[in-house]
């Protein structure tokens, strides 16, 4: 197969490029003043403070920012956002907008060729633009003649199945259920998320254990544990506030284990902005105990763990395994000790030591530390995201530690369970709602009962499987809710090559974006109100709904005049569009009706029939009414959703209200047993050939995801640019590469097939040796499409194989 390289367009951008030591602290007085720099100069003073107050407060937005829960509101303080939220507010309060004139300015082809940084720096969008077909340029549209276009398309589509609707995470509650409502009333369950790329394996690994795809923690749990795991996490950067948790654990007396193969700032020491310690003193060491792991390592970890916890057990029986939880509320615990005790002699889970040693990097003493802490805590909480969840073996692992905790009975009882941290402010949220390519038959039951419709049943198409299809042209047509598709996706040049073969592509957006230069023949970008802005509809201001991380359901009201008179709502550019599409499908079968009445056969009556789609004839949904008032949605959620009786009255109780957790609530396991199943889990190999090391692709402090802020990441002491590859000292010695030097990212996949991201820096950095570090998006083109974790499809984002060539020219 052909070398694929990728664009090289940040070069320039990063000709500044300042290397520094890794700081060993997070946040306090930097913290905050680099976030209001920034408000000021995108806002101006007096629209940042009166925004910026209104963050996470009950009366006022949710954070546009992470999935964090916030305290309940009689424990908020007046300021409760943190760094990176204000940044958030900040990107989608700017007072720049990006206009016709900008367009006309800028062709497809000018876009194509700008940096993500530069994209995004352009400001809010603020009218319909539409890309006619193989057009150099955009020009405005109105919202009648935007809906009229895509209706027309979906409704000559030969299936419903030939669309996609896809969905980023910031959407609210009642946009998700419109939306999701909208594609199946169509006729298709194709709606990938930015979840397939994210927490995906989590939900698998978690709803085949315990029979619940979320997190069984709440934020009091978490501050009430005695141990707490934050494994693959990078939290001071990521879900700043929780660092806030973190800190109240250690007052507490608990204590933090940090497994990364990065010594992320904020875990070993955090000054909390909000205390007045935080600002002036060295702030609070946060991990008693940092595991330097190697990446994918985290599998064997968890199963040397459950062999000491066992090992443990056996020595003073009835002191560690909690037996009486077991045999309660729990399947295969036999299987397991089996399996992970292996033959009898020292190997774990079929692994020897040496081989534990090998995947983990860890010496058996620093296992047997952590080991003897989960011995005696008596609450024990792990908390993970993207380290673990985005490995070929990412389910596996999870399960694994789900295992280690269902051992001493650490799910479903308080300061204990397991704590997927989300990253997108409503993603689970979303999932509530139905955004998923593979919802259960109790959604779909309810949801036609509802609506009085027959919703499709055929799973639909996730990220990476709606790419292959796009690429083999069984998708023509692209609807993105939010996000940036073309850039946060793997395999950039098959995803970008694939989204070009589309009919239609369609953004709902904030603002500008590489998904936006890199379309379908024709392409329309329609504006959208972002969290902060007020959303008056025919009924008066309207509020949404968001759930965090752990469940909690609450309201959040933009407050500030939208950015452009033009903007519509999420909600009411679904409501609009499905309007204009089911009239366009009520059109088309009338004509067809009528051809069949001129036809003479029955033959020929049935087959054009059948070129009709079997779309939306029945779906019984006011799509008008319920753009004009959003409680209407939530009337129709309450009777859908489990957990939303009485939505409307329990949105008024101050911090919102708590969904069912079944295993949280009362040791119920929603499984097919109605138990916790332990697993048997067996670790991949993962063979890194001579010369090559794993390479992860990671945020920087200046980034959300595909929106690049800066290119600082302070913490680990880069700025000024972000082409840079991280590599610990005696791995660059041992492949020749002197620090600083310009080198190419070869990522080799097992086809054969290479891909190659030009011209980074290589950094000396004291990451985990034989792993890697550099930014995503820039290294998306090294991720092969194939690359997936095994049952959840999730890219394996965290663990390519990569070598480093000298960048021709360059050296
Ligand atoms: N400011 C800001 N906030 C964000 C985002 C953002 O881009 N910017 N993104 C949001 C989103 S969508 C998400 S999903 C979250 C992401 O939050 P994180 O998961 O914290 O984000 P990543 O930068 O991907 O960091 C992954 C961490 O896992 C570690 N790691 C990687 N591989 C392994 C492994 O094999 N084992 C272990 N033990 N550790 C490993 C890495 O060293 C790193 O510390 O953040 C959310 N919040
Ligand atoms: N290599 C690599 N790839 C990754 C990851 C990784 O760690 N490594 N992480 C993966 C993860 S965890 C995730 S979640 C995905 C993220 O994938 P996406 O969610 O698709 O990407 P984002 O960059 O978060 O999307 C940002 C865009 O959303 C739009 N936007 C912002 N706010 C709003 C809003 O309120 N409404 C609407 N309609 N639009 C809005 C803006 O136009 C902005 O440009 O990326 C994944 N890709
Ligand atoms: S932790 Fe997350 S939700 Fe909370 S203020 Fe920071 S970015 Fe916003
Ligand atoms: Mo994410």
């Amino acid at each position: 197969m052909a070398d694929v390289t990728g664009s090289g367009d940040e070069r320039d951008e990063d000709e500044g490029l300042r290397i520094s030591e890794p700081k060993r602290w997070a946040a306090g007085v930097p913290g905050v003043g680099h976030a209001l720099a920034r408000s000021l100069t995108r806002m101006g003073t007096r629209r940042s403070v009166r925004t910026l107050r209104l963050v996470n407060q009950d009366h006022g937005f949710d954070c546009p920012g992470c999935a964090w829960p916030e305290p309940p509101p009689g424990e908020r303080s007046a300021v409760e956002f943190c760094e990176n939220g204000a940044k958030a507010v900040a990107e989608e309060a700017t007072r720049a907008r990006v206009t016709r004139e900008f367009f006309a300015e800028h062709s497809l082809a000018d876009l194509a060729g700008r940096t993500g940084h530069w994209l995004g720096g352009q400001g809010r969008l603020v009218e319909p633009m539409y890309r006619a077909p193989d057009a150099d340029h955009y020009r405005p549209i109105s919202w009648d003649a935007a809906f009229t276009l895509i209706a027309r398309e979906l409704a000559a589509l030969e299936s419903p199945d030939e669309a996609a609707f896809y969905t980023s995470g910031r959407t609210s509650n009642e946009a998700a259920f419109v939306y999701q409502l909208f594609a199946r009333a169509l006729g298709t369950n194709n709606l990938p998320d930015c979840s397939n790329m994210c927490h995906e394996s989590s939900g698998t690994a978690l709803t085949s254990t315990i029979g619940i795809g979320k997190g069984s923690v709440t934020l009091a749990d978490l501050e009430a544990a005695d141990l707490v795991l934050v494994v693959g996490q990078n939290p001071g950067t990521n879900h700043p506030r929780m660092l806030s948790s973190l800190e109240k654990v250690k007052r507490a007396g608990g204590r933090i284990v940090a497994v990364n193969p990065l010594p992320e700032a904020a875990l070993l020491r955090f000054r909390n902005p909000q205390h007045a310690r935080g600002v002036v003193g060295r702030g609070t060491a946060l991990a008693d105990q940092f595991l330097q792991i190697r990446l994918g390592g985290d599998l064997a970890l968890f199963q040397a763990l459950g062999r000491r916890l066992l090992d443990a057990e056996d020595a003073a029986p009835g002191t560690v395994v909690d037996h009486d939880f077991i045999a309660r509320h729990t399947t295969g615990f036999d299987d397991y000790v089996r399996h992970i005790r292996g033959d009898g002699g020292p190997s774990v889970g079929g692994l020897s030591a040496a081989e534990i040693a090998a995947a983990t990097g860890l010496t058996g003493a620093e296992i047997d530390e952590l080991a003897g802490r989960m011995l005696s805590a008596k609450r024990v909480v792990v908390c993970w995201a993207m380290g673990l969840t985005q490995h070929a073996g990412a389910v596996a692992t999870i399960q694994e530690l789900v295992n280690v905790l269902l051992l001493q009975g650490n799910i479903g009882r308080p300061g204990a369970g397991v704590c997927p941290v989300r990253g997108h402010s409503n993603v689970q949220g979303d999932r509530t709602m139905g955004i998923w390519e593979r919802p259960t038959a109790a959604f779909l039951d309810a949801l036609g009962a509802e609506f009085g419709f027959a919703p499709p049943r055929r799973h639909g198409l996730d990220v990476v499987d709606t790419i292959r299809a796009m690429r083999d042209g069984r998708v023509r047509v692209f609807v993105g809710m939010g996000g940036n598709f073309v850039a946060a996706t793997p395999d950039s040049a098959v995803t970008e090559a694939a989204i070009r073969s589309c009919r239609l592509t369609v953004q709902v957006s904030t603002t500008l974006n590489r998904s936006h230069a890199v379309t379908g023949r024709a392409a329309l970008i329609l504006p959208t109100l972002g969290r902060t802005e007020a959303d008056v509809q025919v009924s008066g201001p309207q509020q949404v709904t968001v759930e965090d991380s752990m469940g909690m359901v609450h309201a959040s009201r933009g407050r500030l005049a939208p950015a452009g008179a033009q903007l519509r709502s999420e909600v009411a550019i679904v409501c609009g569009l499905a309007e204009a599409t089911f009239a366009a499908l009520a059109r088309r079968t009338a004509q067809a009706a009528t051809e069949t009445a001129a036809t003479e056969t029955a033959a020929t009556a049935q087959a054009v029939a059948e070129t009709v789609p079997a779309v939306g004839r029945t779906a019984d949904v006011d799509w008008v009414g319920l753009g004009g008032d959003y409680a209407r949605i939530r009337a129709h959620i309450s009777r859908v959703v489990p957990g939303f009786d009485d939505f409307e009255k329990r949105l008024a109780e101050p911090g919102g209200f708590a969904l069912p957790h079944p295993p949280r609530d009362s040791r119920t396991f929603p499984t097919p047993s109605g138990r916790a199943a332990f697993t048997v889990n067996t670790a991949p190999a993962l063979t890194v050939p001579p010369g090559h090391l794993l390479l992860q692709t990671i945020r920087s402090h200046d980034q959300y995801n595909t929106t690049i802020y800066g290119l600082d990441d302070r913490y680990r002491g880069v700025r000024g640019g972000r082409r840079v590859v991280l590599v610990h000292p005696d791995d660059l010695a041992a492949l020749g590469v002197a620090d600083g030097t310009h080198v190419d990212l070869v990522s080799v996949w097992t086809d054969g097939s290479t891909r190659r991201a030009e011209n980074f820096r290589a950094v000396s950095y004291p990451t985990a040796s034989g792993c890697a570090a550099a930014y995503f998006p820039e290294t998306n083109v090294l991720v092969p499409l194939d690359a997936t974790a095994r049952r959840s499809n999730t890219p394996t984002s965290k663990s390519l194989v990569i070598r480093l060539e000298p960048t021709a020219g360059r050296a």
